[in-house]
């Protein structure tokens, strides 16, 4: 498999923005765990700043922490552990977004989502306790005013004030204990990981304090004993600045934004699909990386064809996502959004008092009410299937591409196709046995012949992917 102590061999975790406890939890047991899919990585858990004023109550609210009390938009403390439980009981793992780089923006004050009192000029967030002697002296920061505005400076980077959130001095035992105590927290009631957002913006020395004294996953919980957190490091690398993400290697997955360019500009022209991992480019090393074709952040910046993909592309985003999950490289994460058109702002599917809404189900397991649910797109949760088949050390091979078609072998454990448009009727080699398979996404069977190649036909012009792979059906 591909590396994850806490994924007991699964390969691929989503991302469900902004979604309720009570859904993810729901989530789990009617769809996840039957997928395969290793486990969620949920919006920030704990308190934030309630926002209202520049927009009413917006997405980017929950990166704005108040304290680490387990009260925010999707839901309660006692919601929270359900879900965590009910999700371990099928196999689903929990990952947290954990924002620990900083807290509330400066002019900032008031209560956060759990009631605490906050004042962010004054540098005081008692739900915790921070005070000012917890955060980044300013003179520790080489930026006129005080907000980080070169990249090229580590310093400025890391000591600096992020859009102004008021950054924790990560250097000092109290804000290691504090953040390592929530991780714990956390941890203890069963959660198996973290996103840790702004990775970047944090020294890798203070972090690594951090997870080193986080305890081991719970034993209780179904994790086996001694098992460390599992960490994903929000570290935006574009070959653009100072910080890399090598060094944040030894910690966890570093995710990899580079690859988000590269499988946008595969999906159009093929051609250059070949490349999607380029060590050229300074991209992590596979077993170093985690791969994703969109995120919440670039989802809502595409600057056009050729940038990053979302769902507001469905066939070209399904494609990229099938690839990405065919493909060996990095462990992988799909997003799961919700439709925000063209408002960066704007906060998930919520009811008339800005609670946020439940996520709905139709009759073809879709999701309605403004959930887009990319992780229930039949090509994109079958291809989870395949890769969860895979071997990292598979690789690729007998590697075809003309402009419409790209297709390749993962070794003698499956073979993958899918066209650009049109349909397909054409004879491919692959590594596999001979024998009879289940196309998983079509559930069409085809034989591989004994020299090992494969007559592959692809007529669905909306899912235009063919996957086989031993042991997999549809
Ligand atoms: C991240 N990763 O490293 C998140 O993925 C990203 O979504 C976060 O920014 C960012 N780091 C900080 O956690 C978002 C959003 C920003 C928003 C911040 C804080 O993209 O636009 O900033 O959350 O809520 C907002 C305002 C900004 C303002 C700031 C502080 O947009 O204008 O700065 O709040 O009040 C003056
Ligand atoms: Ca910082």
């Amino acid at each position: 498999g591909y590396e994850n102590p806490a994924c007991d061999g699964k390969t691929v975790v989503i991302q469900v923005f902004e979604w309720k406890w009570t859904d993810v939890a729901l989530e789990c047991e009617r769809f996840l765990s039957q997928a395969g899919y290793c486990g969620v990585q949920v919006s920030p858990p704990n308190e934030h700043a309630v926002i209202t004023a520049d927009y009413p109550y917006p997405w980017w609210q929950r990166y704005q922490p108040i304290s680490y009390k387990l009260v925010s938009r999707s839901g309660t403390e006692e919601e929270f552990i359900d879900m965590v439980h009910r999700c371990n009981a099928v196999g689903v793992r929990i990952f947290v977004d954990a924002v620990v780089n900083h807290m509330a923006g400066l002019g900032r004050q008031g209560y956060g989502s759990a009631g605490s009192p906050f004042d962010s000029d004054a540098l005081d967030f008692p739900g915790v306790p921070y005070g000012p002697e917890d955060f980044t002296p300013r003179d520790l920061c080489p930026s006129g005013d005080g907000n980080v505005n070169n990249y090229g400076d580590p310093y400025n980077v890391r000591n600096c004030y992020l859009v102004s959130l008021c950054d924790l001095y990560g250097a000092t035992d109290y804000v290691r204990q504090s953040v390592a105590g929530y991780f714990s927290k956390l941890v203890d009631i069963g959660v198996a990981g973290f996103r840790v957002d702004a990775a970047k913006h944090m020294w890798p020395e203070d972090l690594q304090a951090m997870m080193d004294m986080t305890h081991d996953l719970n034993t209780d919980q179904g994790f086996p004993s001694n098992t460390r957190p599992f960490f994903m490091l929000e570290v935006v690398d574009r070959n653009d600045g100072a910080v890399t993400v090598q060094e944040y290697y030894g910690m966890g997955r570093v995710t990899e934004f580079r690859y988000c360019q590269k499988i946008a500009w595969g999906v159009q022209n093929f051609e250059q699909l070949a490349g999607v991992y380029d060590p050229g480019w300074g991209m992590a090393d596979s077993d170093k990386a985690l791969v994703f074709v969109d995120n919440h952040d670039n989802q809502r910046s595409n600057g056009g064809p050729g940038d990053t993909l979302s769902y507001k592309w469905p066939k070209d985003y399904r494609l990229g996502v099938a690839f990405t999950l065919a493909q060996p490289y990095g462990f992988t994460r799909i997003m799961s959004s919700y439709s925000f058109g063209d408002d960066y702002d704007v906060g998930p599917p919520h009811l008339s008092d800005y609670t946020t809404a439940s996520v709905v189900i139709d009759g073809d397991n879709q999701c309605e009410g403004g959930w887009v649910c990319e992780h229930r797109w039949p090509s994109i949760y079958k291809m989870v299937r395949f890769r969860n088949a895979m071997e990292e050390t598979d690789g690729w091979d007998n590697y075809y591409c003309d402009g419409n078609v790209v297709a390749f072998s993962r070794g003698t454990r499956g073979f993958f196709a899918m066209i650009k448009s049109g349909t397909l009727s054409q004879t491919f080699q692959t590594g596999m046995p001979a024998g009879t398979y289940e196309d998983v996404v079509s559930c069409q069977s085809v034989t591989v012949q004994s020299d090992g190649t494969v007559q592959v036909t692809i007529t669905n012009e909306e899912e235009p992917v063919f996957a086989i792979c031993v042991g997999c059906d549809c």
